[in-house]
């Protein structure tokens, strides 16, 4: 049976929903025509220390560039997610962790407790000598640790930039000394899969490359009980330093506009920009995303399959839920490990209501048919989510059909690190659903297409997807780097921000999101900048030049497909290829891996010296036939022993 291709809103769900249909009409027009008003009043979510005056102050006009939310406003953002809920819901669940390894009893940590660790730790760091403004980096596994690092940070005023646990040193070293951490808090080890990864080890040789000298302090957490090197006065026991502290810690009075954290994300050109999110405005915005389109409730078991490493852990496992008094669950495994039933047993095991996450898992699950799914209940799951990149309406199907037995909506929710929080989702009680597209605007969410010359298309139509004014959680700045900020988000299209986004809009007015329309390669979710992967390869001393596209693959969205063109003298062998794709996990990490590597002896350039990618796609793509136009090249016969090549591979 073919599927609609429209999936009206379930009246049942509708019933019970914190937004209907009239509700998001209603409130999304408000939001457009007087921003002010609206957001004054969902700002009113939060605790203020010093309540906000002015609301909204920002132009994305380049003479008069300024993006300021809730301005005048003072608040501290664990005092949002931990102390404002203590009175109510002091016994409530905040955290329920769930180890790598699925004998281990799970973990429940209450708003109390969690309140108290929080406290304990930002003690620590006082005491460490850390101050506001100060940066700390965190690379840790995902473990209730990690959000408490986070909120610890948040309480004294010290901006976190989290490092997702499967980076390499290198990249480790980049991260610290472009924000100059003074401190640093890591584990002995991870655990994903059942396998170790050598978290502290990783710091360490991190420690050691040129621009980590602001690193005064490493705080490291047992976790694994490994040995680990401990350089004294540098590294110290997270234990050791914590658990002697006191149970209060006086919260930092922090402006709206105060830093909250950088995250490192992939650009198209360069290292990896470490994009700033503030206070207030984030908080707003991650909270009232959260609460809408979850169609969150009291008694809810949350549960986003993220890694804090990345803004969907930050926003939706850590702010955003305990800003909202959630109930969120912290795994550390992975989807198939001990097998492919583990996430259906996780939610059956705590009766999780709502699973957010991405479309890579749900494509490598599936792959292993259905039986494992069938084997749980998933009777207390009543939403699902998605996130990350596009998902192809087969895997939409499956995730409604077998995993929500047909039950249970489905929001694809299109954002970025930059966006804070969600920018394109539906909202389950208001919209319908269509698989693969993310349908309709948030309150206040203005998306508009265009075309390479900047000109703004009507109706259904395709193009760059562009944001025409500003919403709360949007990034302020590049950390150091104010120009590249302005540069990269407005200059393409003034006066509006481009998100490096292709999009659809169709006749019903619904956005599909076509995937990136710059050179950031979407891998199973994860941004990877072509430049990073090209520059690890170059730095390897038998590599002349290296070009590196993506291109469409089953599991991941999209793989890596590198060329190669060797140093005079060398000779290509499949020992030199694995050696290569070994320097890239070594030189940025295992998510970095190349999935192909193609020897090139030359590679296709514009006259002008430019390397021609459009070119490099389709041979990647194994489609020489859609190749176009080639006699711009200065040497149009490199494509053909490319082509040739591809072809034999
Ligand atoms: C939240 C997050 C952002 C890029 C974004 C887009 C892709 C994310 C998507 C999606 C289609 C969705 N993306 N969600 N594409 N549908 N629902 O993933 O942030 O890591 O910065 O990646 O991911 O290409 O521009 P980030």
């Amino acid at each position: 049976m073919t599927q609609p291709a429209v999936h009206p809103v379930d009246p049942a769900f509708a019933a019970r929903a914190r937004i209907t249909r009239e509700d998001y009409r209603r409130d999304y027009e408000e939001s457009v025509r007087d921003p002010e008003r609206f957001w004054a009043r969902i700002g009113q979510r939060l605790d203020w220390m010093t309540p906000p005056t002015v609301i909204k102050d920002t132009s994305f006009e380049l003479a008069d560039f300024h993006i300021r939310w809730y301005a005048d406003g003072e608040l501290n953002a664990s005092v949002n997610c931990l102390d404002r809920h203590l009175a109510t819901r002091g016994d409530k669940t905040a955290l329920l962790f769930e180890h790598d390894d699925p004998t281990l009893p799970a973990e429940s940590i209450s708003y109390r407790e969690l309140h108290v660790r929080v406290c304990r730790l930002g003690n620590a760091l006082r005491a460490l000598g850390v101050r506001k403004g100060d940066r700390v980096t965190i690379y840790l596994p995902m473990i209730p640790d990690a959000v408490v690092a986070m909120l610890a940070c948040a309480r004294i005023g010290a901006v976190h930039s989290v490092v997702f646990g499967g980076f390499a040193p290198q990249s480790i070293a980049d991260r610290v000394a472009d924000c100059g951490s003074k401190l640093i808090i890591t584990a002995d080890e991870g655990l994903r899969g059942g396998k170790r990864i050598a978290l502290k080890a990783n710091v360490d040789a991190a420690l050691k490359l040129p621009g980590t000298n602001s690193v005064e302090t490493v705080l490291v957490v047992r976790h694994t009980g490994a040995a680990v090197d401990m350089q004294m006065p540098r590294d110290r026991w997270f234990d050791a330093v914590v658990d002697s502290q006191a149970d209060a810690c006086e919260p930092e009075r922090m402006n709206a506009e105060d830093p909250l954290f950088i995250l490192y994300t992939s650009g198209s050109t360069g290292k990896p920009k470490g994009v700033l999110h503030t206070t207030g405005g984030y908080l707003v915005y991650a909270s009232y995303t959260h609460e809408c389109v979850f169609d969150l409730r009291e008694d809810d078991v949350y549960w986003c399959t993220a890694d804090v490493g990345w803004v969907t852990g930050h926003s939706y496992i850590v702010y955003g839920p305990l800003a909202n008094g959630a109930t969120a669950l912290v795994f550390e495994g992975v989807p198939n490990f001990p097998d492919a039933s583990r996430f259906w047993q996780v939610v059956d095991r705590h009766k999780v209501t709502v699973f957010y996450t991405a479309p890579t898992a749900i494509r490598a699950l599936m792959r292993e048919g259905e039986e494992p799914v069938q084997a749980t209940s998933r009777a207390s799951l009543r939403l699902l989510g998605t996130v990350g990149e596009p998902i192809n309406p087969e895997a939409w199907r499956w995730y409604f059909e077998v995993v929500g037995e047909s039950r249970c909506p489905i929001v694809d929710t299109w954002w970025q690190t930059e966006t804070g929080g969600i920018l394109i989702s539906p909202l389950p009680g208001a919209t319908h659903l269509k698989p693969g597209s993310a349908t309709t605007p948030f309150f206040g969410v203005q998306p508009a297409l265009v075309d390479a010359n900047g000109h703004t298309l009507q109706g259904e139509a395709e193009g760059n997807l562009v944001l025409t004014d500003s919403w709360p959680g949007q990034m302020r700045t590049v950390y150091g780097d104010h120009g590249r900020f302005i540069d990269t988000y407005f200059r393409t299209y003034p006066g509006r921000y481009f998100t490096g986004d292709g999009a659809r809009r169709d006749a019903d007015g619904d956005w599909w999101i076509t995937g990136r329309v710059d050179d950031v390669i979407n891998v199973s979710g994860h941004r990877i900048g072509t430049a990073e992967v090209e520059s690890a390869l170059v730095s390897h001393p038998k590599v002349a030049e290296a070009a590196v596209v993506g291109f469409p693959h089953d599991i991941k969205g999209q793989g890596i497909y590198a060329y190669v063109t060797l140093v005079a003298g060398e000779t290509a062998s499949d020992d030199l290829r694995k050696e290569l794709v070994a320097h890239v996990r070594q030189e940025i990490g295992p998510i970095a891996t190349p999935d192909h590597l193609q020897w090139a002896p030359g590679l296709p350039k514009t006259r002008s010296g430019k390397i021609m990618r459009r070119i490099l796609r389709k041979i990647a793509e194994n489609a020489p036939e859609q190749l176009g136009d080639t006699s711009t090249l200065a040497d149009p016969s490199v494509v053909g022993s490319l082509v040739s090549e591809r072809r034999n591979a």
